[in-house]
Formats: C-alpha cells, sequence, structure tokens
C-alpha cells in the first residue's frame, strides 16, 4: 500500500491517488452531519449557530482583518464537481474542501442513465463524469487524505437514477458513496425510463441506501427548473416530495436522512422572497422531521456570475430563516461552458459568508405566526393536499402521469395542458419486470422485498448474504475490480499527455479552466457600443490577441448604444517555464497587530515631505494618512512638512521635533535628482551629528530599493509600495 500523505504545502499528486486502488477500501458508510459548535468564541466574535471549526483552511478574503479566522456555517455545504476528467476534479475537489465544502457531487456523463447496467474503468465523460468503481474508489480515496487534511468528514455524492438505478446503489454502498440523489419520478419524467420499472427498482435502490445510511435527495427541484413558469408549480412540488419520501420509509430509510429538495422557486425581478418564504414554511410544516436541502433556483439563472450570486444570496436568507440541513451551490458555469472550477470555489465562499454573515439572525427576528406568511403557506398546502387527493381518486401516480399532471404549468386546480405525459406500457425498460417466483432467493445482504431464504434453512429476519459467509458489503474482496476497458479512452493516456504540466514537481505552469493544461482564459471586454457590434469586437480583439477558440460567454448590456460588457473565452497554445519566470521577492511585512503593539510599546514620530522641487504628493499622503492605511493608523506620529522641501529643513525638522525618522518622497526623476536630493539628506543628517539617531526612508514611483540605499537611505519604497511596508521598516530599523 502506498504511504502518500497530502502535505498543506504540497500540491496534490494525482499519481500517487491512482495507485494501488484495486485494494483501497473506503474506511466508512454513511452521511455525515456537521458537529454544531453553539457559543462558538474566535476572536472577538460568538457565533451561535456555527459547527466546529476546519484544522486547514482558506479563510474568506477579509479575514486577515479579523486574525485570519474561518468560522464554520452549521448546514452542510455542498458543490457540484465534474469537468468531465474525473482526475482534474480531484484538485477542485481539495480546492472545495479548504473554502469549506463537505458534500460533494458529481454530475454523471450526458447518457449513462440510459446505460442498462455499470461502466468501468475512466472514461472522459460529456457533461459530467462516467461513474464506474475505479472513478468512485479514486475520489473517495482522495476525500479520504483531505478529510484528514482539513479535520472534517466529507460526503461523496452522485446519482441513483437511471436504468440501473439498484446496480449504482450497490456500488456506492460498496464504495462509501455518502449520498445519492433517489427519486424514481425523476426517472419517469425526465428519462423517460418505464414508470412500473423505475418504481420496482427503487424499492431495491432505496432498500440498499437504508443499509448503508446514505442521505437521500429527490428529485421535485427537476419540476421548478422545467416547468414553463416555475412559481406556479409549487403545489406539485410537495407532492412529489410526498410520493419519495412516504415511499421511501417504506423502504425502511431513516427520516432524518430523507432530503427534500427544495428550490425557491422563483427569482427577481419577481418580489421572490415574499413569494418563495411561504413555500419554503410550508414544506417544513407538512415535511416535519425530514430534512430539507437547498438547492439554488436555477429555472432563471442567467450567464452573469453577479446576478447568479445575489439570487444565491437570496435564496439563502430563505435557507436562514428556515433552517435548511444542506446549502447546495451553483454557478453559471455550465451554461456558459466555463466548466466547474474557479467558480465553484466561489459559490462556497458565498454560501459561507452570506450564513456566517446571518448568523444569531434568529434571535433578533422571528416568522410572523399569522398574517400574509401563514396564509399563504396554509393555500399552498390546500392545493398540494388537493392535487395529491384528486390523483389518489383518478387512480393513483401512474394514471397521473399518463395524463400529463405533473409539471404542468398551471397553479393546480389550473391546468394549462403541457405537463410531461409518459405511458405505463412505454418509455426505456419497459416490459423488462419479471415476477419473482416462489422460491425466489438472492443471498445478499439489503434486499427488497420477498426472498424465500427459509428454504435454505434461514432464520427469519437474518441477512440472506449468511447463505454464502456474507457478500461484498461484508466481505470487500469480493467485489470484481475491473482497472480500465478502453485502452485509448483512459486516464493514464490522458495523463501522460498532461504529464509534463502535472504537479507536484512540475517545471513548466499553464492557466486552465476546466482541464489540467487546457490553456482556457477568461477576458473581460467593455465596447462603447451596442452589443452585437460588440461580440463581434470582442471575438476580434481575442483572434488579435493570438487566443485560440474564442467564445463569448456572457453579454451584458450597459446601456443599449452605449456600451457593452462581454465576457470570453479562448485558449493560448503555451506553457511558461517555471525557473524563468521573475518573481519578486515579498516584501517582509510584520502584521497590523505586530506593529500597533510595538508603537504603543515605544511611541514614533516621523517627518515627512516630498523633497527638493516636487509638488506630487498623492504618494505620500497614501503613505501616511490613515484614511489610505498608512502608517497613522498605527498610531505613528506623523509631521507633514509639506510639498517641495528643502533637504535642510527636513532634518533641521527632524531635530527640532524629535522625530525618529525621516520620511522623504521623491517623485521628479530627470537628472537622477531623486537620488541626488536622497543622498544629500543623508549627508546633511550626518554632518549635524543626528543620522545614527534617525531612521530615513525614501519613497516614490521611480525608486528602487537597491538604489534608495546605496544614495544613503536607509531602505527605498518604490511603486507598489503600502503603509505597511513603511511601517514595518520603521519598527525594524528604528534607532532610539
Ligand atoms: C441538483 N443541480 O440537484 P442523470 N436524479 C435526480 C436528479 O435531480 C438528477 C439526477 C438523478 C442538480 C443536479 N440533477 C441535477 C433526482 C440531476 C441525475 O440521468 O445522470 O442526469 O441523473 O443539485
Amino acid at each position: 500500500m502506498s504511504r502518500y500523505e497530502l502535505k498543506p504545502d504540497q500540491a496534490l499528486d494525482v499519481r500517487e491517488i491512482l495507485k494501488d486502488l484495486k485494494d483501497y477500501r473506503p474506511r466508512r458508510r454513511g452521511w455525515v452531519w456537521r458537529t454544531p459548535a453553539p457559543g462558538l468564541q474566535m476572536r472577538d466574535f460568538t457565533y451561535r449557530e456555527a459547527s466546529e471549526p476546519l484544522k486547514c483552511s482558506v479563510p474568506l478574503p477579509p479575514a486577515h482583518h479579523f486574525g485570519g479566522i474561518d468560522p464554520q456555517p452549521l448546514p452542510v455545504i455542498t458543490t457540484e464537481i465534474a469537468s468531465g476528467r474525473f482526475e482534474d476534479d480531484i484538485r477542485r475537489m481539495r480546492m472545495a474542501a479548504h473554502h469549506g465544502a463537505d458534500h460533494i457531487m458529481v454530475i454523471r456523463t450526458a447518457g449513462q442513465s440510459h446505460f442498462d447496467g455499470l461502466i468501468e474503468g475512466t472514461p472522459q465523460g460529456i457533461g459530467g463524469v462516467p461513474i464506474t468503481r475505479k472513478q468512485l474508489r479514486a475520489q473517495r480515496k482522495a476525500l479520504d487524505m483531505i478529510e484528514d487534511e482539513v479535520g472534517r468528514p466529507i460526503n461523496y455524492h452522485s446519482y441513483v437514477s437511471g436504468v440501473a438505478g439498484p446496480e449504482i446503489a450497490v456500488l456506492f454502498a460498496e464504495e462509501g458513496v455518502n449520498g445519492a440523489h433517489q427519486d424514481p419520478q425523476y426517472n419517469v419524467l425526465y428519462r423517460n425510463i418505464n414508470m412500473v420499472r423505475s418504481f420496482v427498482d427503487a424499492c431495491e435502490s432505496k432498500t440498499v441506501m437504508a443499509w448503508s445510511q446514505t442521505a437521500q435527495i429527490d428529485g421535485a427541484h427537476n419540476a421548478n427548473a422545467t416547468s414553463r413558469d416555475a412559481w406556479k408549480v409549487m403545489p406539485e412540488l410537495m407532492v412529489q416530495h410526498a410520493i419519495n419520501a412516504q415511499f421511501s420509509l417504506g423502504c425502511g430509510m431513516r427520516k432524518d436522512l430523507i432530503c427534500l429538495s427544495t428550490v425557491p422557486p422563483t427569482a427577481t425581478p419577481a418580489p421572490c422572497v415574499f413569494m418563495d418564504l411561504p413555500y419554503a414554511v410550508a414544506l417544513r410544516e407538512l415535511f416535519t422531521g425530514f430534512r430539507m436541502r437547498a438547492q439554488m433556483n436555477t429555472k432563471y439563472i442567467e450567464s452573469s456570475t453577479r446576478e447568479a450570486t445575489v439570487t444565491h444570496v437570496l435564496n439563502m436568507l430563505i435557507s436562514k430563516l428556515t433552517s435548511a440541513d444542506i446549502q447546495s451551490t451553483i454557478t453559471p458555469d455550465e451554461g456558459r461552458n466555463v466548466p466547474w472550477h474557479i467558480y465553484n470555489i466561489e459559490a462556497c465562499d458565498t454560501a459561507k459568508q452570506t450564513l456566517i454573515g446571518l448568523d444569531g439572525l434568529m434571535e433578533m427576528v422571528e416568522l410572523k405566526r399569522d398574517g400574509t406568511l401563514r396564509e399563504k403557506a396554509r393555500e399552498l398546502k390546500e392545493r398540494a393536499v388537493l392535487f395529491m387527493e384528486e390523483m389518489l381518486s383518478g387512480g393513483g401516480y401512474f394514471e397521473a402521469v399518463e395524463q400529463g399532471q405533473f409539471v404542468d404549468s398551471g397553479l393546480y386546480p389550473e391546468r394549462n395542458g403541457d405537463g410531461i405525459a409518459r405511458q405505463k406500457e412505454g418509455g426505456i425498460g419497459a416490459g423488462t419486470l419479471v415476477k419473482r417466483e416462489s422460491d425466489y432467493m438472492a443471498p445478499v445482504t439489503a434486499h427488497y422485498g420477498r426472498n424465500n431464504t427459509a428454504q435454505y434453512g434461514l432464520a427469519a429476519g437474518a441477512d440472506p448474504a449468511e447463505l454464502i459467509g456474507g457478500c461484498t458489503f461484508q466481505k470487500p474482496e469480493m467485489i470484481q475490480y475491473i482497472d480500465e476497458l478502453d485502452q485509448e479512452d483512459n486516464v493514464y493516456r490522458r495523463m501522460e499527455e498532461t504529464e509534463a504540466l502535472r504537479q507536484p514537481g512540475s517545471l513548466y505552469v499553464k492557466p486552465e479552466m476546466e482541464w489540467l493544461g487546457d490553456g482556457t482564459v477568461m477576458l473581460t471586454f467593455f465596447f462603447p457600443v451596442e452589443a452585437k457590434i460588440a461580440q463581434a469586437a470582442a471575438l476580434e480583439a481575442a483572434r488579435r490577441m493570438n487566443l485560440t477558440e474564442p467564445e463569448v460567454i456572457s453579454v451584458e448590456i450597459m446601456h443599449p448604444v452605449d456600451g457593452t460588457r462581454i465576457e470570453l473565452k479562448g485558449k493560448v497554445p503555451f506553457s511558461l517555464k517555471l525557473d524563468e519566470l521573475e518573481i519578486p521577492k515579498e516584501p517582509e511585512t510584520l502584521s497590523d497587530d505586530e506593529i500597533r503593539k510595538a508603537i504603543e510599546e515605544r511611541p514614533m514620530s516621523v517627518v515627512c515631505g516630498t523633497v527638493g522641487e516636487d509638488e506630487h504628493s498623492v504618494g505620500l499622503r497614501e503613505i501616511i494618512d490613515i484614511k489610505h492605511g498608512g502608517i497613522e493608523k498605527y498610531g505613528i506620529k506623523v509631521h507633514y512638512l509639506g510639498t517641495s522641501v528643502p533637504p535642510e529643513k527636513m532634518v533641521n525638522a527632524a531635530i527640532e521635533l524629535g522625530a525618529d525618522a525621516i520620511l522623504a518622497s521623491a517623485i521628479i526623476s530627470h537628472d537622477n535628482i531623486h537620488y541626488k536630493n536622497i543622498a544629500l539628506i543623508d549627508r546633511l543628517a550626518r554632518e549635524m551629528g543626528v543620522r545614527d539617531k534617525l531612521v530615513f526612508l525614501a519613497g516614490g514611483t521611480q525608486v528602487t530599493p537597491e538604489l534608495a540605499r546605496e544614495a544613503g537611505a536607509d531602505e527605498g519604497f518604490g511603486r507598489g509600495s503600502k503603509g505597511v511596508h513603511v511601517a514595518t521598516a520603521l519598527v525594524k530599523l528604528r534607532k532610539s
């Protein structure tokens, strides 16, 4: 067995993950919720609804102002990762975990749901990843390591749907998949798989999932995403939830692992919270004890990440007000065809930021017990109950589907006749059901329905697998592991092609958006013209920038004729050699707290000004003013002498005011006047016998640190310098 471990300061090596997969065993089955940490203290803050912090993570961008804390909200956070190449997804799973995701869903490759069996090996997918034993094992193995690294269990998830649902359920139980979508209605409505077969298969699938304690997500959200007017299907969504939830209980699933896939049905410019909140409340009232998985509205999502983010945040307000257990994240990338990379990670941050930002909200506000909210919730429940009653009196679910009652865009009882109709005898897999013989027997654990084990002497209630000394659930060594079936379309071939770029140890780097080394870049343009012309202009500009395969992925009208914002993707052909990159040395900076403490202990004052005949004071003001994060903010006392200060005056003022330092700013550089003035200040300070008592710092856009030091300053500061750099130097170089 390989001894490979993830190191916090090292890139993940996919090659190591792929070693010894034949013998790799997942270390647990079943879903894990976050551990609540009520009253969590971090820095000066108390969190009311947070969960246990991570051992290792990437905090939100402003966290550096707050001591780098990274509080984690209570709901599990989901991200969907599936680029088509599972090996590349492993790296982004690690990134997602570091940004707070602990539920990682892998979308399946297009068409997999119509395969009447399992796929093996690691072919490349389209619009998702082919779910195979090898792919699952590799990703579960990586996630096992990643969860050790971040210090929190990670739930791994895919889909128990399609013609091979039960086979997939067994595969998932064997390979340690912790969550799955399972809803026979999805097969029927969206994949046109025979309805009777789908429900029979679901019995088996759900029994296996119940045994392995896999959390189930249902499929009602798909009606929302596909109906013409999503906000009108709210009663139907509840009916769909009811069918799958009750069915799952009947198959032995634990109520607290049955998760309703709830989606706020509408989006702005509709008054969405006013419409969606009663729906969320009605669901919780009808389905107490079940878990709520909040997926964001995807029906109305556009290519703008800003728009998607606002929708997401509004959706999360509802999640917060109604306590969702799992918070999903989604980005517009699928539609923009820039699959799944940095925007997934951003969406995890959006969820973390919003939910932590709303921490404690419910201690201060509560949902009204009467009035519009409750009336609307009641109305929705009534419509749902009436829908269900009509369905039952009309012969049941199958008849209702035949009549196209589902995904009809009417607000029940209104019907528009545009629902999805399927026939009982129709669809994929029709006519494939075979009645079990009276002596039917299957020696396997977690088997649904009649299983005549008594004829082999097994006691009632015993595990049928005992008859063969345990099945693959107890004895994983019985599992047939197939490495690859296709000699060309497999992970080894793909990795060979990108070997030179593969971390760790690679000498080259190339931009990527989808797959390692794809060379894909995204650009933002603004053109002061209407949208059509702007798109053409962006494509032409991309060609002239030598991008290949340029494609416009987002167009936003700033004004119908005055301007358009374009986002475009394209590819660059080159890789960059790491040892040829010029990597500037990071200036060593003390933290804000360290500087403040040093100044508190030993106060400092400085004199400063622009020197010689130099009137350019903007840069210096940036360095000193508290407004710009300048040195004042650390408590350093600043005597600003103004502009065009003669060198003599700089030194004299420092002596008179008893300052600890001189800060001279010089922008004008012709005839090297800036360095000449630096040298002059240094000489004057020496002549007056104070040079060894004063720190002398010089800065300006044309100043380079080395030349400033050569000219006589203690340190020089060029373009891009900030107050913190100067303050650090003052603290480190102080003379008394
Ligand atoms: C989500 N963005 O829920 P195929 N079963 C159910 C589903 O909802 C889905 C599948 C199966 C969504 C993900 N949902 C999309 C109930 C898909 C997938 O046939 O492999 O595409 O099944 O987060």
